[in-house]
């Protein structure tokens, strides 16, 4: 089968529930994808990702052009062989990695050259190149190129950015060209500004794109602007596509991005925070590294299914972190995983079944209770 697409299931106010179908799989909606930007999910072996219920990774353009190389992942048979990891892979196009991690960069019409974090070698990428490094990943969902300015910046700065991003919009959609079994999303740029979202979701929708990734936002202007922003940016972009929120987020902000018509998110705080000792449960945040968990018996949360809460306690994970035991990344990382893919299913289930408002209210009553 080489046929991809979206199917809306059930919407509930703004919130919609559904399918994206691609030829390694179905990608349940709304869905969260765990970062796995150097061909692994930091401290999981993919089995234990695909466990907690993710239906799709995301990797990076950027990382793996400059180690192990496309090309050479492309010998060895592709990204998903590569890191024994068979279901979807959405890959990102690398502009806005570039900018938050490159040393010396140069941009221009043609695209952006750089030197790597690595080893300071000198790189360019163009809209072009990107198209045929994601190609030589095998990505499933391929990410336009794009540039991302940081907030706050001024109009004029934003305008030209999305402009300049619109053409190699264009220029992406003509490299990608005609590919069954993968699809290519665009990406809305426009910073927080209404008129430049709805300028450069036209300009998307008239080169037409398989999705529609809202850009630009989480980078600094803070949760009540991001969704000040979506209220109107997602509602610009085709209803029948699935809308994908790049770069997304904490707990409430992923439940506001669903209730404001996002169906895809990915971050790496559940995987970070993991290796770091912060804990997200039903009843809000916690670091282990606390003192006060030293000899608690309990587990983090009572009601969650990983391996860290059925079969250990708060203090064997505080003396693993302490210590240094890898084991306490793994752990950490497992839970963090489990309770945002636990958080994606509740709220798919909420919608199909109409009371999304409910699950929503449910969550934040749960999260205020304070002792955790
Ligand atoms: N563009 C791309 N990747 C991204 C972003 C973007 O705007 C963001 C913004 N939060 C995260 N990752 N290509
Ligand atoms: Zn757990």
């Amino acid at each position: 089968m080489t046929s991809t697409g979206f199917t809306k299931h059930a919407q509930d106010g703004m919130a919609r529930s559904g399918v994206i179908t691609t030829p390694r799989g179905e990608i349940r909606t709304p869905a969260f994808m765990p970062v796995g930007t150097a061909a692994t999910v930091k401290a999981m072996m993919p089995e234990s990702v695909a466990s907690t219920g993710a239906d799709i990774l995301l990797g990076n353009t950027y990382h793996l052009m400059l180690r192990p190389t496309a090309e050479r992942v492309a010998k060895l048979g592709g990204l998903h062989k590569f890191m024994n990891w068979d279901k979807p892979i959405l890959t990102d196009s690398g502009g806005f990695q570039v900018m938050s991690l490159a040393g010396l960069r140069k941009l221009t019409e043609r695209g952006v050259t750089f030197k790597s974090h690595i080893d300071g070698s000198k790189h360019e990428i163009t809209p072009e190149r990107s198209m045929e490094i994601q190609e030589l990943l095998g990505s499933d969902i391929v990410m336009c190129f794009d540039e991302c300015p940081a907030l706050p910046a001024d109009r004029a700065r934003i305008a030209e950015s999305m402009r300049l991003s619109m053409r190699w919009a264009k220029r992406s959609r003509e490299a990608f060209g005609d590919r069954p079994g993968h699809m290519l999303f665009g990406i809305q740029q426009g910073g927080l500004e209404q008129d430049f979202r709805q300028e450069s979701a036209e300009a998307l929708r008239e080169i037409g794109f398989d999705g529609y990734a809202v850009g630009g936002l989480a980078v600094g202007e803070g949760q009540e602007a991001m969704f000040s922003t979506l209220d109107f940016a997602t509602d610009m972009l085709p209803e029948d596509k699935p809308r994908y929120l790049m770069g997304v987020g904490k707990p409430d902000d992923i439940v506001g991005a669903v209730a404001r018509g996002i169906d895809v998110m990915d971050c790496v705080l559940p995987s970070r925070s993991g290796r770091t000792g912060q804990v997200f449960t039903r009843m809000g945040v916690l670091n282990i590294k606390n003192a006060r968990h030293m000899d608690d018996p309990r587990p983090l949360d009572e009601n969650c299914s990983c391996p860290a809460c059925q079969n250990y306690s708060r203090a064997y994970l505080h003396h693993v972190f302490r210590s240094q035991e890898i084991i306490s990344s793994m752990l950490l990382t497992w839970h963090n995983l489990q309770y945002y893919q636990d958080i994606m299913a509740g709220m798919r289930e909420a919608i199909a079944a109409g009371r999304f408002t409910q699950w929503q209210a449910d969550f934040h009553a749960g999260r205020a209770q304070g002792d955790i």
